[in-house]
């Protein structure tokens, strides 16, 4: 007796013998054209809008990045990303578009927006509010002390169609998951409340999938067969109340000089439930809107 008690190694859960969510690895053209060919069919729409909300760090900017990386094959940083942490990287409201093989924008649009933080920093709550419903005029700075009011520079008081969310993104890092503090999820569960009365769909983007599983790092064909990458997205799906079926978890390029076929797979294959469901409730908008005018 009396030998010294060492921590025992950490020991990665068995992975599933068979991906639980198949993924055309290998196939990534067939969504990218789809997505390419997209058109709303729509005289007065140019766009649909999507919003990205999270923790700061969570990895938004870097998925809007990823999303245009994969469209253009190169990597592009039209979203300025973080290289330290700390507080919110970016403070401005800004819209990114995604330019088509012909230099003109495809139909669908990111708003990146501050992060979230606990108490009184990070984006106000009610200032995302106000960017799903269009209210938040381009280049928005954000002041986490006060939220934007009707009477402020900053404040759009007739949104169009296109100035307003269709789908809202929420990002959490996998990694970050279960640190996530009281204060950003109340904020979180806020903007989901605002968004559920507004018919808006919600999705969960779950980033850093790397940093929370060894396998995936090494293998991103491994996403829907490490229990642990199951096991983050289930935590993320009992937080937020949404379904599995709208959490895709993405690696977005952080150190990668090149394109990447499998990472852009993953994006396009998020990117496509996106995209579906947000045309779907911005027809729907534009239905109910035709209705009243009638
Ligand atoms: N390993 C890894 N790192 C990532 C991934 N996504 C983002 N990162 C890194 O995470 C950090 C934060 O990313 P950002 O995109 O700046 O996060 P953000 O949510 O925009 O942050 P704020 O603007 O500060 O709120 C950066 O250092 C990124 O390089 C990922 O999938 N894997
Ligand atoms: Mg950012």
């Amino acid at each position: 007796m009396g030998g010294s008690q060492s921590t025992p190694a950490y020991v990665p859960p068995p992975e599933f013998d068979r991906p639980w969510r198949t993924m055309p690895w290998g196939r990534k053209d067939v969504l990218e054209q789809k997505l390419r060919d997209l058109s709303l069919n729509k005289p007065n729409v140019r766009f649909v809008r999507i919003l990205v909300v999270g923790e700061v760090g969570a990895g938004k900017s870097s998925f809007i990045n990823s999303v245009n990386n994969a469209f253009q094959g190169r990597i592009t940083s039209g979203a300025l990303v973080d290289g330290i942490g700390g507080t919110s990287f970016t403070k401005i409201y800004k819209t990114h578009y995604i330019e088509g093989k012909d230099g003109s924008p495809l139909p669908f649009v990111f708003n990146d927006i501050m992060g979230l933080e606990d108490k009184e920093s990070g984006a106000h709550e009610q200032d995302v509010i106000k960017a799903l419903r269009g209210f938040l005029q381009e280049g928005h700075k954000f002041n986490p002390a006060s939220p934007l009011s009707p009477n402020d520079p900053g404040y759009r008081s007739n949104p169009s169609v296109e100035d307003q969310t269709f789908c809202l993104v929420n990002i959490i890092a996998a990694d970050k998951v279960s640190l996530m503090q009281n204060g950003v999820f109340e904020k979180l569960k806020k903007i989901r409340q605002e968004a559920t009365k507004l018919n808006m769909p919600q999705v969960i983007i779950m980033t850093r999938p790397d940093l929370a599983c060894p396998k995936v790092k090494c293998d991103i064909r491994k996403i829907y067969t490490s229990r642990k990458i199951k096991e983050k997205m289930q935590e993320c799906s009992n937080l937020l109340g949404i379904p599995m079926n709208h959490i895709f978890p993405v690696k977005n390029y952080h150190e990668e000089i090149d394109a990447v076929d499998d990472m852009d797979l993953l994006i396009f294959k998020a990117l496509d439930q996106i995209v579906n469901i947000a045309t779907d409730a911005l027809k729907e908008t534009l239905r109910n809107s035709d209705y009243q005018h009638e």
